[in-house]
């Protein structure tokens, strides 16, 4: 059987710890392209030359040059520039939308089969904005966050109650970021609901609303932390359970940015709700109830990417 190809579109510090992920899992060849040049050569030469440590099959190429995603079965792309000081949000908005355009149409001619990871942001935009410059179908275009919300809610949530992290499951719901939902009565420990373990003494309301608080600015706090950049090694890991879903026919159920279509009530936008990844891409949308602050939390996340999408819009007059 064939190895499995994956192309890491953009070789940044996401990019590079994506294809040493993949390596070291063993989940397929490796096409690092990136337009800075020598970088995703660098990289890629640097990690084949783990492979003999580690003990890893996987060949590793750098490139500038689309025509060598040819044929990939996953694309994971964070191609873009990064918020520097005295950008404005629309200013940000506007270069990554021509770099998702020259992605998009980069794997339209090269890899029009494979399933697409978006993790570029501002995310539930740009996974949209991808969509349509590809014109790939929907379920095999998702975007990247809830799997790194979630981790980062699971982390300290098993931080307070000391317990394993593979124990506990958290839930979030809605865009990336501020607006994100995380929602508590579905966050377990072994089954047991987040409130339930409020009531049992195990922590208090209090401390909970500390944590989702700090869940809401998780990506921020590490930007603080850095000086110089933005959380890599947890976003990439989580971007790599999805590719690994895919591949594998797994069909985990994992929070993702995915294109609705009247779930929740919303039409044709992407938005982070929980989906079953499997050999078909977005296999299915899980609709779950919301109480009513759910509810409305989420709606302020379907408004704030309504916003980004008509300012998309207004940039690109073919969007
Ligand atoms: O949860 C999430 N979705 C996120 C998103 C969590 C963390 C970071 N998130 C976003 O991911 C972040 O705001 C950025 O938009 C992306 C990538 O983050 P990373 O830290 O990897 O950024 P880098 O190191 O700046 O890498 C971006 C690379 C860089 O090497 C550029 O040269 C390249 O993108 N780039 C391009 N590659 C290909 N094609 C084009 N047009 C291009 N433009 C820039």
């Amino acid at each position: 059987m064939a190895r499995k190809k994956l192309a890491m579109i953009g070789s940044g510090m996401i990019g590079g710890t994506l294809a040493h992920l993949a390596a070291m899992k063993e989940l397929g060849d490796v096409v690092l392209f990136d337009i800075a040049d020598g970088l995703p050569q660098g990289k890629a030469l640097d990690l084949s030359q783990a492979g003999p440590v580690e003990g890893f099959d996987a060949k590793l190429k750098g490139t500038s040059d689309y025509a060598d995603i040819a044929g990939a079965d996953v694309c994971i792309v964070t191609a873009g520039v990064p918020r520097k000081d005295g950008m404005s949000r629309d200013d940000l908005l506007g270069i990554n939308l021509k770099v998702m355009k020259a992605v998009g149409e980069g794997i339209k001619q090269h890899a029009p089969n494979a399933f697409v990871i978006c993790i570029t942001n501002p995310l539930d935009a740009m996974v949209w904005a991808l969509r349509e410059f590809s014109g790939l179908p929907h379920n095999m275009v998702v975007g990247m966050a809830g799997v790194l919300d979630s981790a980062r809610f699971r982390h300290f949530l098993a931080d307070e109650f000391n317990v394993s992290v593979e124990d506990v499951t958290a839930f979030v719901l809605g865009g990336h970021g501020d607006t994100m939902v995380p929602v508590v009565q579905y966050s377990t420990v072994a089954g047991i609901p987040v409130p339930d373990l409020v009531e049992m003494g195990w922590t208090t309301q209090d401390k909970i609303d500390a944590i989702v608080k700090r869940t809401r600015g998780g990506g921020g706090e590490i930007v603080k932390l850095l000086g110089n950049g933005s959380a890599f090694y947890a976003p990439a890991t989580s971007a790599i359970a999805m590719a690994e879903s895919f591949l594998k026919d797994k069909k985990r159920v994992l929070p993702a940015a995915a294109h609705l279509t009247g779930q929740y009530g919303v039409d044709d936008l992407y938005v982070g709700v929980p989906v079953v990844i499997g050999e078909g891409g977005v296999e299915r949308i899980v609709e779950i109830k919301l109480d009513a602050e759910a509810k409305q939390g989420f709606q302020v996340s379907v408004d704030a990417v309504k916003e980004l999408l008509d300012a998309c819009k207004e940039l690109d007059g073919s969007l």
